[in-house]
């Protein structure tokens, strides 16, 4: 008897995601590396340094990515290479992007350019960063310069990298540059960013028609510990709003909501040609009135949940499923822009790439048009401030020689991306433990 195949589109994108500051070393002049630095804000005082050397031949990753079959890749754009200082362009360092993206292009590699991912220039940190509304009107200075240099070779831009996470991570919790704790301040910040996007999104439409133009948005699942309790339930629900919804509804709505914002976002609305999804994990949320950092949720994993390594969440792949369904209302293509796992010794990435994918595989069968699939990432990269203690990567990195040798998933992904589908042959080779869920009976 024939077995099940799960068959993605015929045009769909397949490829892995990565960011300026994590791969391409030496990154000197902007707020991270700074950060970098300081003491105490790195894991076992790690730092970013040659990270995994793509400033000099990004290349040689961009073969191994076309031998294990894929046709897409998401990298960012560095705005301190760009704009080294305020109002100067550097024209070496668009000449270098214009190659990396050239190198693309010539592998049969479509290019999605992100142009902003957690990073600023030191100019930009020194004042006050997403802080100052400044800043927005700086950034679609830039954009425009971007776009004339790079336009020849990309039409899919993301403007900014989970806008969310760098208002919590860096204005929230403190974790991240400049190592604030002030709500106030992050939600200034998230309004910022999504102002920022608005402006690109117009700036690179008037300078290339053509251009298809979205954000990546890290949606975090958030379900209450106890579905019976109403304030786990309104806490559950607060959580997702402040996380996920808010951003959503300024640049599809044109409306601020509470608490991002409140009022009126015209300028905003409708800027999205298709929507990115960043999906890793989920949490469980009990009320708790002493955490107001964390808008009185506790947040914590099931007891029975299969967890990833280094604290980073849960195992759970519905989520995916849960969260594309939620995004497919929005009536616009989706990108998965991220979805990964830090699994150094790769013994849960097959499953997770294949029960993520069979997600993502239902949700299209619903006719959602969901057009690609970034895993992040390609080779393990600075990890911001776990420093290199999680690895993501499909092919391991040892950052000092810099020597490279694929993981057992980078082959299972490969056969995937060839196949265009999951297939009965690609289970059973790497994932046999997934044959009575997958091909029950
Ligand atoms: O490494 C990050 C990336 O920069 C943004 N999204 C999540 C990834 C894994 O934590």
């Amino acid at each position: 008897m024939p077995e099940a195949t799960f068959h993605f589109p015929s045009d769909f994108k397949w490829g892995t995601a990565t960011s300026s500051h994590q791969v391409e070393g030496e990154n000197t002049n902007n707020d991270w590396w700074a950060w970098e630095q300081e003491e105490g804000r790195i894991k076992e005082g790690h730092r970013s340094g040659r990270a995994c050397d793509w400033w000099q031949r990004a290349e040689e990753d961009f073969d191994r990515a076309a031998e294990l079959g894929q046709n897409a890749h998401r990298l960012s754009v560095e705005w301190s290479r760009i704009e080294p200082r305020e109002g100067y362009f550097d024209d070496a360092a668009l000449d270098r992007y214009r190659e990396i993206l050239r190198g693309l292009r010539e592998r049969d590699i479509e290019p999605m350019v992100t142009l902003h991912h957690f990073i600023n220039p030191l100019w930009l940190a020194e004042m006050g960063g997403w802080e100052n509304p400044r800043v927005v009107p700086l950034f679609e200075r830039y954009v425009a310069r971007v776009v004339e240099a790079l336009g020849e070779f990309c039409t899919l831009w993301c403007t900014v990298n989970e806008p969310n996470v760098l208002a919590y991570l860096g204005y929230v919790l403190g974790v991240f540059p400049p190592g604030k704790q002030d709500f106030g301040a992050a939600m200034k910040v998230g309004r910022n960013l999504m102002r920022a996007h608005g402006a690109a999104y117009r700036r690179i439409h008037d300078l290339q028609p053509e251009a298809q133009v979205g954000f990546a948005h890290n949606i975090r699942v958030f379900d209450p510990a106890n579905p019976r309790s109403p304030l786990d339930r309104w806490v559950a629900r607060w959580q997702d709003r402040a996380y996920n919804e808010t951003f959503l509804a300024a640049v599809t709505e044109g409306r601020w909501r509470l608490p991002l914002g409140f009022g009126f976002a015209w300028r905003l609305r409708n800027t999205l040609d298709w929507i990115g999804l960043n999906y890793y994990t989920r949490d469980v949320v009990a009320f708790d009135r002493r955490m107001g950092k964390q808008l009185f949720g506790r947040n914590f994993h099931p007891e029975d949940a299969e967890l990833l390594d280094g604290g980073y969440g849960e195992f759970y792949p519905e989520g995916m499923g849960r969260s594309l369904r939620r995004l497919s209302r929005l009536g616009l293509p989706i990108y998965i822009t991220e979805n990964g796992i830090p699994d150094a010794d790769d013994d849960q990435r097959p499953r997770y790439i294949v029960t993520h994918l069979h997600q993502v595989w239902r949700v299209i069968q619903g006719c959602v048009p969901i057009m690609g699939y970034f895993h992040w990432t390609l080779v393990d990269n600075f990890e911001w401030a776990e420093g290199w203690t999680l690895r993501f990567g499909l092919i391991e990195l040892d950052p000092e020689t810099q020597e490279r040798r694929p993981r057992r998933s980078a082959y299972l992904y490969r056969d995937i991306c060839k196949a265009n589908a999951i297939t009965p042959e690609i289970i059973d080779e790497y994932v046999p433990e997934l044959r009575p869920v997958l091909l029950p009976g």
